[in-house]
């Protein structure tokens, strides 16, 4: 099958909510050796943004956006041991999660396997995490960065709310953040040490961070 008939069904399978051809085609794709990068952002990853989008003009209400998430997952699920198959030398730790108010963990989930895959020790809040969390976490293990997602315009506040925290309390954390509506600008403007658009650009960004 070729590598465009791949990255089509897995954008379908998440279109669809079709579990199985979600796993078939994620292990069609790793037998075809397609990047990791290329599964999630031009197959699974393009799938959900229709959902996004049929969300958005009420084409499609929740439970179906829960059953296309649930398909990422199980595909997400199949590349993970692939994704954080790292040399095993840990070169620091990460505190990542989504941040206050916000449910939403699956692009978390995948920046979170791509850390480990690079080497990284992540420790993962999951959702709705309070900047106490954060500094709690990143306290115990001793963490570089704390790295949090938010998927809702109402919630990129959250955002600029970690950011003030670690300040108040003088903290050498560096902060990262991504999601669909955070941006550069918005980084730029809370006084982030950082954004990134997807899960590939994270690690780039994190190793030169903790350079
Ligand atoms: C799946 C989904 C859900 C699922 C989430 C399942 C789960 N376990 O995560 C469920 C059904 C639970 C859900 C619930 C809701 N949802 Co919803 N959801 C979506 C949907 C369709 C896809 C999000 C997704 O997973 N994208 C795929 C991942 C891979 O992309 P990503 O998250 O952007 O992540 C990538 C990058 O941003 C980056 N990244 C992500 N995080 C981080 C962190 C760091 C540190 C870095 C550096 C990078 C980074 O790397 C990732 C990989 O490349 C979006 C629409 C969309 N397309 O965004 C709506 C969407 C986000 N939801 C929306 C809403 C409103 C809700 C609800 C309030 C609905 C309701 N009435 O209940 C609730 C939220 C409740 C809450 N308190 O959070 C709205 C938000 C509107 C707004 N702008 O504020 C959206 C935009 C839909 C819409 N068009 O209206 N949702």
């Amino acid at each position: 099958m070729s590598k465009e008939q791949i990255l089509a069904d897995l954008k379908t399978a998440v279109e669809t909510w079709n579990v199985k051809l979600a796993q078939d085609s994620t292990n069609a794709a790793i037998k075809e050796k397609i990047n990791i990068k290329e599964i999630i952002e031009k197959g699974l990853g393009k799938g959900m943004e229709t959902i996004g989008e049929k969300f958005d003009k009420a084409e499609i209400y929740l439970p179906q956006v829960v059953a296309a998430s649930k398909t990422m997952e199980a595909a997400i699920k199949i590349l993970e041991p692939l994704m954080s198959a790292g040399d095993g030398a840990l070169r620091g730790t990460i505190v990542m999660g989504t941040v206050e108010g916000d449910i939403h963990e699956i692009g978390k989930n995948v920046c979170c396997a791509m850390l480990r895959g690079a080497g990284y020790n992540v420790v993962d809040l999951g959702p709705d995490a309070s900047s106490q969390q954060f500094l709690d976490a990143a306290e115990e293990n001793e963490a570089a960065i704390l790295g949090g997602s938010a998927l809702m315009t109402t919630t990129l506040e959250a955002q600029r709310e970690l950011v003030e925290a670690v300040k108040e309390i003088d903290a050498k954390y560096k902060c990262i953040f991504g999601g669909a509506p955070c941006s550069k600008a918005w980084c730029d403007e809370i006084g982030a040490d950082g954004y990134s658009a997807t899960a590939a650009e994270i690690i780039e960004l994190v190793n030169e961070l903790t350079k």
